[in-house]
């Protein structure tokens, strides 16, 4: 009952492409240097491209501040260089998707100058602009960014919305024209001949009427998922998507698998493919109970109706061999663990960079070593409130947005090969032992492992469009998860066992039959293992077929 599209047999590599590779030592990677490494992405075995923004920006929010929609941010390049890159990315039977930003612009876009220049400005009603009530803001949100999602704009005397930081504007929805300018740019960069775009905060576009308080100001879920928000995403569609062969992803905070399908329904006629955050925003660290439960919801919601993403870090959420996995004695084995399940499980893989090297979070000394604005907004809020500096740093760093952004390590030389300037954010410590380098040298590392699950992917449907049924022995396992892919005669088995103890499984006689193949493990397998007994080591992943 699945409707074939190579988008869903895709595995997605997303370039965040500052902390690429620096072509021209200004410290800063570039799309000049993506192009340098695009044999290295190929060979992973990858089909999509995601670029994070690259488009002019003051930089606050590392480009999801856009200050001009068709042009490019001089840290990344230049309009040619993009041109070049697009070529060189289908030279090698790849795709690129773009990241877009249109919930906000940057508070330097000319759109928002106009608009806070007066209250009679055309462009008044491209932005959210509301009274002050009782003398105090319109109502008593948080933004993600800041404690408050209303900045007063002393000229005109009324005050903005913004639903991240106080520099990133919500453009107004309910406005057609502005709708109507989105759209135009939107067809700007499919007629390039990009394959698609991955929609940042899409479920943030619409707003309830009259803003009214929320009772606990600091769940921001009240950003999200409000009424005629499907009806832009269908006008969307309807305006540009429907006319090209492309794919379209939607970033969606604080969906449930019922909202969600709202989204991806393939008779929904909105988007593509789902990137829902249930995982990284409500499970701080690993819980195999609480992750096995949000896999069923969303094969439960999902599967057979539209198209899900399976990702556990990006660059908002940190390395998920630290948050998720052990990147200590068995970093290697976990790595590769979480890989196996993530291209195992329902749903579209997507790699962050450095991801298939095992590349872990970070530890800074100093608030001054973090760039993230979500991060030092958070710190100097906190410390004025009274927060014990220290105390304050140590509690942000583990969930810190730069854990993910440290440089790519490339090599064991100055900088991990990053630079040869000063890199605009402090590289990795580990870059010594954890580098592209020593992966590529190594046919055991996780880079060649990360290879070998991809060229799986190429060649068994199964992975693809395969049934997902766990094993009901193992339903409350802590540690083990167990399930198998079926898709017609083929069915496949993936054991993993996700924790630092060695475990192991019975198997009744449906599992053990003479056909069983082991397709890929991370660690030796001895062909002595006893059929109906597998015993599983820190941190293993198989995967057989039956
Ligand atoms: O992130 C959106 C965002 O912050 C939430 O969706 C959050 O990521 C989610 O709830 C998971 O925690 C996007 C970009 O990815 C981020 O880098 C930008 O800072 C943000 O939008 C504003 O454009």
């Amino acid at each position: 009952e699945h409707i074939k599209k190579w988008w869903k047999e895709a595995v997605v590599y997303q370039v965040y492409w500052r902390s690429f590779y620096d072509s021209n030592g200004d410290g800063y990677g570039d799309m000049e240097g993506l192009i340098h490494k695009l044999d290295y992405i190929r060979e992973l075995g990858v089909d999509i491209i995601w670029l994070n923004p690259i488009y002019d920006s003051p930089d606050l929010d590392n480009g999801y501040d856009i200050s001009g929609y068709e042009t490019v941010m001089p840290k990344a390049g230049t309009m040619e260089v993009w041109e070049k890159l697009l070529a060189e990315v289908h030279a090698r039977g790849m795709k690129l998707i773009m990241d877009l930003v249109v919930n906000h612009t940057s508070d330097r876009h000319p759109w928002f100058l106009e608009s806070k220049s007066s209250r009679d400005n055309p462009k008044r009603d491209w932005y959210i602009w509301k009274d002050a009530k009782d003398g105090e803001a319109p109502n008593n949100w948080r933004s993600y960014f800041s404690p408050s999602t209303w900045e007063w704009d002393e000229q005109t005397e009324q005050y903005y919305f913004h639903s991240f930081a106080v520099e990133q504007p919500d453009l107004n929805w309910a406005n057609p024209e502005l709708r109507e300018e989105i759209y135009r740019t939107m067809t700007y960069w499919m007629d390039k001949g990009i394959d698609g775009f991955r929609l940042d905060a899409i479920a943030l576009l619409a707003k309830p009427d009259g803003f009214p308080d929320a009772d606990n100001p600091a769940d921001i879920h009240y950003l999200t998922n409000h009424p005629g928000l499907h009806d832009y995403m269908r006008e969307m569609n309807e305006r540009v998507f429907r006319h090209y062969d492309i794919v379209t992803v939607g970033e969606t905070a604080f969906v449930t698998p019922e909202e969600g399908l709202k989204f991806v329904g393939e008779d929904r006629r909105e988007l593509n493919m789902l990137f829902h955050f249930e995982v990284c925003d409500e499970m701080p660290s690993w819980d195999m109970l609480r992750f096995k439960d949000i896999q069923r919801r969303w094969y439960k919601g999902l599967w057979g109706k539209g198209s899900n993403s399976q990702f556990l870090n990006n660059h908002d959420h940190t390395r998920q061999v630290t948050r998720f996995g052990n990147d200590g004695p068995y970093r290697v084995e976990s790595a590769k663990l979480l890989a196996t399940m993530l291209h195992t499980l329902p749903g579209i893989p997507y790699i962050y960079q450095g991801e298939e090297i095992g590349m872990t979070g970070v530890r800074f000394d100093s608030i001054e070593d973090y760039d993230d604005i979500a991060m030092r907004n958070r710190y100097d809020e906190e410390v004025a409130k009274g927060g014990d500096p220290q105390e304050v740093l140590l509690r942000l760093q583990p969930l810190s947005r730069d854990n993910s952004r440290t440089p790519m390590q490339w090599d064991d030389s100055a900088y991990a090969g990053f630079t040869t300037g000063t890199p605009w954010i402090k590289v990795n410590p580990n870059y010594a032992e954890i580098n592209v380098a020593q992966d590529l040298a190594d046919p055991s590392s996780v880079y060649r492992y990360y290879q070998q699950l991809i060229a799986l992917r190429k060649n068994n449907e199964v992975m693809v469009y395969g049934d997902f049924e766990e094993l009901p022995e193992w339903l409350e396992d802590e540690h083990l998860y167990v399930y198998t892919r079926t898709l017609g005669e083929t069915r496949w088995l993936i054991v993993l066992n996700h924790s630092d103890e060695t475990s192991f499984i019975r198997l009744s006689s449906e599992y053990i039959g003479p056909t069983r193949k082991l397709l890929i493990s991370n660690y030796a397998v001895s062909e002595a293992e006893s059929v109906d007994r597998i015993v599983l080591r820190p941190h293993e992943a198989r995967i057989y077929e039956l």
